[in-house]
Parts: C-alpha cells; structure tokens; sequence
C-alpha cells in the first residue's frame, strides 16, 4: 500500500538531510566522503543540495544543487554491514553505473519507503 495514498502528496516527493557517500562510479570503486546533503526526492530524480539553511523547507535559501541522481532503473536496499560500519545506511544503485550510500539520523525507513516506490512508480520509463 502506497504510503502516499493517504495525502495529497504527489508521489515520490519528499527532503530532508541525508549523509551520502558515492562507493562505485563508472563501475570503478572510489574512495568514501560522507558528506551531508539536504536531499529532496522529486519525481525520479534525487537531488543533492549544500548550503545553508538545510532543514527549513523543500529548497531551503542558499541551498545549491550539487548533482541529481536519475533513479529510474535503479535499484535500492539496506546495505549489508561490510559496506559501511554506520547504521541505518541504504545502497542506491543506478542504471549508469554510480553506486552511493545514505545514512539518515532516523532509522531510515521513510527513505527507503520512498525511494522504493520510485524505483517501482518509474520502473518501465
Ligand atoms: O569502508 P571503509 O573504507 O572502512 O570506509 C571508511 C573510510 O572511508 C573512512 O575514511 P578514511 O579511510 O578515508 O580515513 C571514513 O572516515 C569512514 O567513515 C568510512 O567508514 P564507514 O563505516 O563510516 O562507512
């Protein structure tokens, strides 16, 4: 059951701080730097913004765009514990090959709720 279909929320839009790390890009391991991003789920895009105000609404002032991840054909799940000694750390894998991990402060749950069902809501685009 959708966990929007209570509200008027359009599917798949949701903020708030994540941190984020890339593991893989281009299929080649690269080195991790936890950073933390104010993070806005839109669409099926997730994109990753720094700067201040970070908590204050969907684009907070100042916030910049620092990249966008396209999520459709990608795929997400909990890491397993070899891939990050940090709790609550979700594995988001995309179609063009960049791997990243997200730790939320929270157990993660509304982030990996969301994000699955973007993933499936854009699975055949
Ligand atoms: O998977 P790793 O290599 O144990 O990841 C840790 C390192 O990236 C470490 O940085 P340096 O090795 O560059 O000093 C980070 O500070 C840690 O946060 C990384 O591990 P966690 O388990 O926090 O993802």
């Amino acid at each position: 059951r959708s966990i929007y279909s209570e509200s008027n929320d359009k599917p798949s839009e949701k903020c708030g701080t994540l941190n984020m790390t890339k593991i893989t890009e281009h299929g080649k391991k690269v080195r991790k730097n936890w950073t933390s991003y104010w993070t806005v789920l839109q669409g099926s895009s997730l994109l990753f913004n720094k700067g201040q105000g970070s908590g204050t609404g969907w684009f907070g002032r100042d916030q910049k765009l620092e990249f966008s991840l396209d999520l459709r054909g990608g795929s997400v799940d909990w890491a397993s514990k070899d891939k990050s000694s940090k709790k609550h750390v979700l594995e988001l894998k995309t179609r063009r090959g960049i791997e990243l991990l997200l730790q939320s402060d929270n157990d993660g749950l509304d982030w990996h709720k969301a994000l699955t069902e973007t993933i499936h809501t854009y699975m055949w685009e």
